[in-house]
């Protein structure tokens, strides 16, 4: 008999139910959109199929391999796990605990082995020099979120049921399927907002599909909204639209907030920001003077030089116009597990990098900062890594100053499926079980839903005794690392207790009374019901009030004031000038790892650089031919594609491709390599508040090949 497993898409923040049939002979038969689960009512997007693709992937990894001169050689778990943790060891014992580093990658946030344990495996290492896909996402959130709100988790999630107007800076949710904002079927729930007369207003250099189908779409400048935001500011007060209702009795902070943003009047900024002066002036009071609003920022406004404030500006003017933690604004989840945790707060900087002497945040350094560390010598050198679910080869910026990197270390432990890009250059790689193979609870992206919901899903597959799960890796690792100072500790449920025991717990601790038996007794899913009002209660700071103006922030503004007297620099130079350069997801992409799948590959070349026509006149570009691209950092060829979808000035390439190189054991990606925009994008190059890579408006030349 087939049978069917109701879960949850493990693959983007959007946590869409699915209905997977498995037929007599373990065959996955279909993977369809469950009309069952309360959050996504059905809705799925293409790659719920690749789970299938990545079940059955004949380059994943099932069993570790070790590096050898004749190549990848397979060996038995115990001794892997042995060879993995000996290797780190010895470079520590020569080295220093500092000289292991650690990065841990995107799907650590998706997975539950590595939510409910990763930390044992950090602390183990006992290294400072921990790194992370944040400092290349979301790290200004969580920085902005500690400072105002208290905890780096208390992540705003737009309300996008009930809200009347939605202004979208940065963030492409039809492609991406939305983040810091999970919503299964953004598309259904943003279609019934404007349904219901509401609106959405979207701010891109680029024409994206989201910003094609919104109300209204302006451009700017990339990196440049930080003046806009200020300005809108600005307007609030000028006009005298401030209204913060209910929130003026816990916040403080309002009346700085009003000085700071006296001297940006629209008409100052506008020429910068490309806009008319009305145009903000415009856009503010529709925002204002909607019943409901949200100002929601991602990527666009996250990884940009002055991430951090622009983050704290979407906050203000949502603050300011009375819309935080209120029906229709930027509210705050109940999570079934709260993964909130008191001592999980963030917290100012308790150390630097070695070499450029970036802050950390939340026990991380920005990876910025990995490269160099890797090959600057002196004590402190990080000469031994461990890589988990992580290709910041493709996926942070100067990759191949990284790739360098990586080749030259003296021992490289990777936890992955695959031998790509980063894991080329391991030593060790342990593989564990995954998508379809593993249970799964969503720690994280139930604190960024748009509705409270809890969903556990078992595995679709049992696995032989030759398979481990994360959970198992990682723990037979950091049991192996321990020291005096860490000791293991087999009473410690951390240590010990099975990844369901713990969400139990967690479900019992939690503000829902849920247990597992429940969630399980609901393979759909349980709705737990809209957003609700949690301030100031959920306040984490000292005194439960919203620090809506932290010096940290004010002071940053006046890094904004001189570059803004610096002005962006003048074209009238030789040749044409250099243009900002800004990614591109596309919704068959997951950052570099699902171009594997071939059903997800297939079509036209989706790994170009779109210009605008008037920029590819005054450089002699044709349409579809190749072009050089080339930076500070390096440079790439692939094909250009004109188009008015972009911006004068700008030149967009999406991000995660550029699997041809040697060694990489991804066969269909290999026939779609493409190249890797971070071999363009500049380390040095942060929002040096943070250290959160400033990928966008990195400046790049482009000529014809020839
Ligand atoms: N220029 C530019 N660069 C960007 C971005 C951008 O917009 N522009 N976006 C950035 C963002 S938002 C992010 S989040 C980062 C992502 O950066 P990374 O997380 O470093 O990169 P991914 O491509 O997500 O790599 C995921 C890795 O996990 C492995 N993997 C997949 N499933 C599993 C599993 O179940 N277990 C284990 N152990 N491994 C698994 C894959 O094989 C792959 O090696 O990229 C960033 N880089
Ligand atoms: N299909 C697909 N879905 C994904 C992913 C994927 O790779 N593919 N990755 C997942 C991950 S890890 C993340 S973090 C999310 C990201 O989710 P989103 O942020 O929604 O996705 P992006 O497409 O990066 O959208 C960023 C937008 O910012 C614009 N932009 C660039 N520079 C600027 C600027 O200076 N100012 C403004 N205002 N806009 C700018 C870009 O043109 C782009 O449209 O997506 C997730 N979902
Ligand atoms: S939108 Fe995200 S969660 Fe939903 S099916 Fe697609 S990849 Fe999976
Ligand atoms: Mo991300």
């Amino acid at each position: 008999m087939p049978r069917t497993h109701q879960r949850t898409c493990s693959l983007c923040e959007a946590m869409c139910g699915i209905v997977v049939t498995v037929d007599d002979d373990e065959q996955v038969t279909s993977i369809r959109g469950d009309e069952d689960d309360p959050f996504s009512r059905g809705h799925v997007c293409p790659k719920a199929v690749a789970l299938q693709d990545i079940h059955t992937d004949p380059d994943r990894l099932r069993h570790p391999v070790r590096r050898t001169p004749d190549g990848w050689e397979e060996l038995g778990w115990e001794e892997a796990l042995d060879l993995a943790a000996e290797r780190l060891q010895a470079v520590q014992a020569e080295h220093g605990t500092a000289s292991v580093g650690i990065y841990l990658g995107n799907p650590n946030a998706h997975n539950l082995g590595p939510q409910l344990f990763g930390s044992l495996l950090i602390r183990a290492l006992r290294t400072p020099n921990r790194f992370s896909a944040t400092s290349v996402d979301q790290l200004p959130h969580q920085f902005v979120q500690y400072h105002v709100l208290g905890h780096q988790l208390l992540f705003p999630v737009p309300d996008v049921e009930r809200t009347d107007h939605f202004l979208v800076l940065g963030a492409n949710p039809l492609q991406s399927n939305g983040s810091l904002m999970s919503a299964g079927g953004i598309k259904d729930r943003l279609r019934e907002l404007r349904a219901r007369g509401g609106r959405v207003v979207v701010v891109d250099p680029r024409r994206t599909a989201t910003a094609e189908w919104a109300d209204e779409h302006h451009p700017i400048r990339p990196g440049h909204d930080v003046l806009l935001l200020l300005a809108m500011v600005h307007v609030l007060v000028d006009e005298d639209l401030v209204a913060p209702g209910r929130l003026s009795a816990f916040t403080d902070g309002l009346d700085t907030i009003a000085d700071l943003v006296a001297d940006w009047s629209p008409e100052r900024v506008a020429d910068r920001i490309g806009w008319e002066a009305e145009e903000v002036r415009r856009v503010t009071r529709a925002f204002a003077a909607a019943d409901s609003a949200v100002a929601y920022g991602r990527i666009g406004t996250s990884t940009q030089a002055f991430g951090a404030v622009s983050t704290w500006l979407l906050l203000v003017l949502n603050v300011l116009t009375g819309n935080l933690d209120r029906a229709g604004g930027a509210m705050f989840t109940t999570p079934a597990v709260d993964a909130v945790l008191p001592w999980r707060t963030g917290g100012p900087a308790r150390w630097h990098s070695r070499v450029r002497s970036l802050p950390e945040f939340g026990g991380e350094l920005p990876v910025a900062v990995l490269g160099e560390e890797m090959l600057t010598s002196g004590e402190g050198q990080i000469r031994g890594m461990v890589t988990m679910a992580g290709n910041p080869v493709l996926s942070t910026p100067n990759g191949r100053q990284l790739d360098d990197g990586f080749a030259g270390l003296d021992a490289h432990v990777a936890i992955d499926i695959h031998i790509n890009e980063t894991t080329r250059h391991a030593d060790v790689i342990l593989p564990p079980t995954t998508g379809l193979e593993v249970e799964h609870y969503d720690l994280t992206f139930n604190l960024l839903a748009v509705r409270n919901v809890a969903d556990w899903s078992d595995p679709c597959f049992e696995v032989g005794d030759d398979r481990r799960t994360e959970s198992d890796i990682i723990r037979g690792l950091a049991r192996r690392l321990a020291s005096d100072e860490r000791p293991w500790d087999e009473s410690d449920p951390l240590h010990v207790a099975p990844p369901s025991a713990l969400v139990d717990a967690g479900l019992r601790d939690g503000p829902h009374d849920l247990t597992l038996d429940d969630l399980r007794a609901a393979p759909a899913g349980i709705d737990l019901g809209p957003l609700e009002p949690r301030l100031p209660d959920r306040l984490f700071t000292d005194d439960h009030r919203i620090h809506l103006a932290p010096d940290v922030l004010v002071d940053d503004l006046e890094r904004v004031a001189a570059w803004f007297a610096a002005g962006d620099g003048d074209d009238a130079s030789d040749g044409p000038g250099p243009l900002a350069l800004i990614g591109r997801r596309h919704l068959r992409d997951n950052n570099s790892w699902l171009h594997n799948a071939e059903r997800l590959v297939r079509g036209r070349p989706r790994c170009t650089v779109l210009v605008h026509p008037d920029d590819a006149a005054s450089r002699d570009l044709t349409d579809g031919e190749d072009v050089r691209v080339w930076s500070r950092v390096g440079e790439v060829v692939l094909p250009v594609e004109v188009s008015d979808e972009v911006m004068v000035g700008v030149a967009s390439i999406p991000h995660g491709y550029g699997h041809g190189r040697d060694g990489v054991e991804l066969a269909v990606a290999a026939r779609h390599a493409g190249v890797s925009i971070n071999d363009l994008t500049d380390d040095r190059l942060v929002d040096e508040l943070t250290g959160n890579a400033a990928f966008n408006g990195t400046p790049v030349h482009v000529e014809p090949a020839g």
